[in-house]
């Protein structure tokens, strides 16, 4: 008998869950084995485009969709669901930062943490890709603590996939050579894409890239702002990138990191590398292939990336105060 999986997807009928349902549906995630019923929440306002999707997806003929159940209230579409993804939120708009967005959005986590407490499986795993998704995941956890803190995770995957490309670019070699990739911290500018402990061919990057200004001064703002740049190009946010980091994420989840790599994900922190117990942070972590994550620990940094981690954390800091009346102790 086949599994089933139940993935539930908020804002399903925006940019991002446009790209991300489809590839959710069409067996690439969670294998041929596998059907998948998507649970997707909308606004009411929003109902009527769903309901196109959802024709849309039955029209793929994807062998792997067992049903599509669209909705606007979270209690049915987080109900009995092994996977949350949480995309429904306002995106950035021209001139915005993600901050600008943190007490618009905030408020919508409370509920959807609450509504996942109360609805999921006792297996669920939750990744928040809404912003600001570090702190949009924090208030979901703290609304959710039924849900054991291992389980809440936000996006870091496009900042990571970003350096990736990045720094393969400027090596003339092709993606899957560059690994030991981390973005620290929160999913915004202040991130610290860090180089000096990624691997490019199996070697240190900074041996294989030696213009380490370059690396400083070119690659890692040019990835805190990549989302920026994307917005100034085309006038609105990361849609198919954005979805593919997810799917990136949920994929790790199930089939685990590489033997000598890991990935970048925002996990609750159990105090690692000294930030406070509790923040959603941005760590190398590795997966085991079972749903389970662990922080990589031991990894060093010089001079330049300890104030670029102090600066994301401290601003981490400042969105938990920003948002404290949404977190109950
Ligand atoms: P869209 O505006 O296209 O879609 C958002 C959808 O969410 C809309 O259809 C809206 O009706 C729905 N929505 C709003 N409030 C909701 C609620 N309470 N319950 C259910 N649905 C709700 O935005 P899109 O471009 O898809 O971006 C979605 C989110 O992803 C934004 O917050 C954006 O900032 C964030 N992003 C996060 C990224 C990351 O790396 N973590 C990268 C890209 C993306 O910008």
């Amino acid at each position: 008998m086949s599994k089933v999986v139940r993935v539930a997807v908020t804002g399903a009928a925006g940019r991002v869950s446009s790209s991300l349902i489809v590839r959710l549906a069409s067996g690439e995630v969670f294998g041929p084995e596998t059907k998948v019923i998507l649970q997707l929440l909308e606004l009411p306002v929003a109902l009527k485009n769903l309901e196109g999707a959802m024709y849309e997806l039955q029209d793929c003929g994807f062998s792997t969709l067992k049903d599509v159940v669209i909705t606007d209230d979270a209690n049915v579409a987080f109900k009995d669901c092994n996977y949350a993804l949480l995309v429904g939120a306002a995106p950035r708009g021209p001139g915005e930062q993600r901050k600008d967005l943190i007490r618009k959005n905030g408020p919508i986590f409370v509920g959807q943490g609450q509504a996942i407490a109360k609805n999921a499986a006792s297996d669920v795993r939750i990744l928040v890709v809404g912003n600001p998704c570090n702190t949009n995941c924090l208030i979901a956890y703290k609304n959710g603590k039924d849900v054991p803190a291992d389980r809440w995770h936000a996006m870091t995957r496009l900042d990571h996939n970003r350096a990736v490309s990045a720094l393969a670019a400027k090596a003339g070699v092709t993606n899957d050579a560059v690994t030991c990739v981390t973005i620290w911290g929160n999913h915004s500018n202040t991130q610290y894409p860090d180089f000096t402990n990624a691997k490019i061919g199996g070697q240190p990057a900074t041996s294989v890239i030696t213009d380490h200004a370059w690396l400083e001064n070119t690659f890692v703002p040019n990835t805190q702002d990549r989302g920026k740049f994307i917005i100034d190009t085309t006038k609105v946010s990361s849609s198919f990138s954005a979805a593919n980091g997810a799917i990136d994420h949920i994929k790790t989840l199930v089939r685990g990191t590489a033997a000598g790599d890991w990935t970048s994900a925002a996990v609750v922190s159990k105090g690692e590398y000294g930030v406070p117990a509790g923040l959603v942070f941005g760590y190398p972590c590795t997966a085991s292939g079972d749903n389970n994550w662990k922080v990589v620990e031991g990894v060093k940094l010089d001079a330049f990336g300890q104030e670029k981690f102090k600066k994301t954390l401290d601003e981490l800091l400042q969105e938990q105060e920003v948002v404290k009346d949404l977190l109950p102790s």
